[in-house]
């Protein structure tokens, strides 16, 4: 296996470190940020190719630029494989990122002023669904549904009722931090109802999506946007998709370039190729199986030692912890206990819950989620020990000693799991040197980095 940073060490020794300590990190690490996993040697041999050379502005077969041949290509394969994994007609696999196949969307269906109905931000919804200081609450009139108070689940007697004040042009559905079932086919009888087009982002769920492990938005939904690296696990991007006659009509492909982009990054584009390609795999639909069996595993644990859960458990790959009202755990913040468990070996985020009286830098709550755990070779024997390890640590959450021997003891777990696509930084990284934190910087103000 060829060196991955031989020649970085020679060129650039400090980004070369960084990478390197990135790599222990990972390794050593638990990572249980719900948006993120590890990509495949192949996903990161195309992301990583000479492709990054090439400009494609336009798409196959109707480019700006000569020498387009091979990114006609791979592009071509993407889009196919793309529609057949979600049973659509129309994708479009340019969008550098999810936000960016999202402000496509509102280019696509909207015009400035425009009222628009999303999920709130503080009960799972996403900056792009319109937060004040994103583009989608700037330059449109922005209205939200929320989860129910007790049951914590999406109120969809409350959206039909807002919806019908609102007559919004366009109802978005999906989240970034919601632990349940979406109901798409309900949403679309609402957005009937109140003449409103249906978005679905799906960017969290979408492998399960894929693997009809939960209900697709495709028959359903006007436009379905999704990124390719959370459950997907593929390269960092976004994803469009709708059928032919909704793409036609919105001009879709129009509305990313020359809308919203210029050239796409054609080696992302490979990339994406060669990610959906693998999720064809019969092999590929029981990971995202594993995925949901780890986070009901996870969930057990962690309510067995009296955490709770918002609405109780989880139906997809992730969970919430509601940190102000668990058992054995004096109040503390998801900021807090953010830190504590990353000293303990264990990556989350911080997360509000529902209502959540603390800012977004701060939180009642953290996200946990099992994708990158379960692309590990992690099962339900490994839940219950994190289950296990997080309890201990957020019970005693000042106790560094205690961090410190949870860490120990987790770097020697991880061991006996490799983490995919890491091959080629296993002897530049072998030794002991775990990576040395560096300063934190300053935070500047800013929402909540779901
Ligand atoms: N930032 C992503 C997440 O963590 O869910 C959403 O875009």
């Amino acid at each position: 296996m060829a060196q991955a940073l031989s020649v970085l060490r020679q060129q650039d020794p400090a980004v070369a470190e960084a990478i390197a300590n990135e790599a222990r990190r990972q390794r050593d690490w638990i990572e249980l940020i719900a948006s993120e996993n590890y990509v495949s040697e192949a996903v990161l041999e195309a992301q990583g190719s000479i492709f990054t050379n090439k400009y494609a502005e336009g798409y196959p077969g109707r480019r700006y630029y000569g020498g387009c041949q091979y990114m006609d290509v791979v592009e071509t394969l993407a889009i196919e494989r793309a529609k057949q994994l979600f049973g659509a007609e129309f994708a479009n696999v340019q969008p550098h990122s999810g936000a960016q196949a999202n402000m496509a969307i509102y280019l696509a269906a909207l015009k400035p002023g425009d009222s628009i109905l999303g999920l709130k931000l503080d009960q799972g919804g996403h900056l792009t669904h319109g937060h004040p200081l994103n583009f989608s609450g700037i330059y449109f009139d922005v209205h939200a549904y929320g989860v129910d108070r007790e049951t914590e689940l999406v109120d969809y007697d409350d959206l039909l009722r807002v919806a019908k004040q609102v007559r919004p042009k366009l109802i978005t559905s999906g989240a970034s931090a919601y632990p349940r079932t979406i109901d798409f086919a309900r949403m679309r009888a609402i957005a009937d109802e109140v003449g409103a087009l249906l978005w679905a982002d799906i960017a969290h769920i979408a492998g399960l999506v894929a693997a009809g492990l939960h209900p697709s938005p495709i028959p359903h939904a006007h436009f379905t946007t999704t990124t390719t690296h959370k459950t997907l696990r593929g390269p960092r991007g976004g994803l469009i998709l709708s059928s032919a006659a909704i793409a036609e009509e919105y001009n879709l492909n129009r509305a990313v370039f020359p809308g919203v982009q210029g050239g796409p990054l054609m080696h992302v584009v490979a990339a994406k190729a060669v990610a959906f390609g693998e999720a064809l795999q019969p092999e590929w639909r029981a990971y995202q199986s594993r995925i949901v069996d780890n986070a009901k595993a996870l969930a057990q644990g962690l309510v067995q030692r009296g955490l709770r859960l918002v609405s109780g458990g989880t139906d997809n790959h992730l969970m919430l912890i509601d940190l102000s009202r668990s058992e054995g755990i004096e109040e503390i913040s998801g900021k807090k206990a953010e830190k504590a468990l990353d000293e303990a070996g264990i990556t989350v985020n911080k997360n509000a819950i529902p209502f959540d009286p603390r800012k977004p830098m701060v939180t009642s709550g953290i996200r946990v989620g099992t994708p990158a755990v379960t692309s590990r070779g992690f099962g339900g024997v490994e839940m219950e020990r994190i289950a296990e390890w997080m309890a201990v640590v957020l019970r005693d959450i000042d106790n560094a000693d205690l961090q410190a021997q949870v860490a120990a003891t987790v770097r020697e777990f991880c061991a006996a799991f490799p983490v995919p696509g890491h091959a080629r930084y296993r002897d530049e990284v072998a030794d002991d040197t775990l990576p040395t934190a560096p300063p934190a910087a300053e935070p500047i103000a800013m929402p909540s980095p779901t």
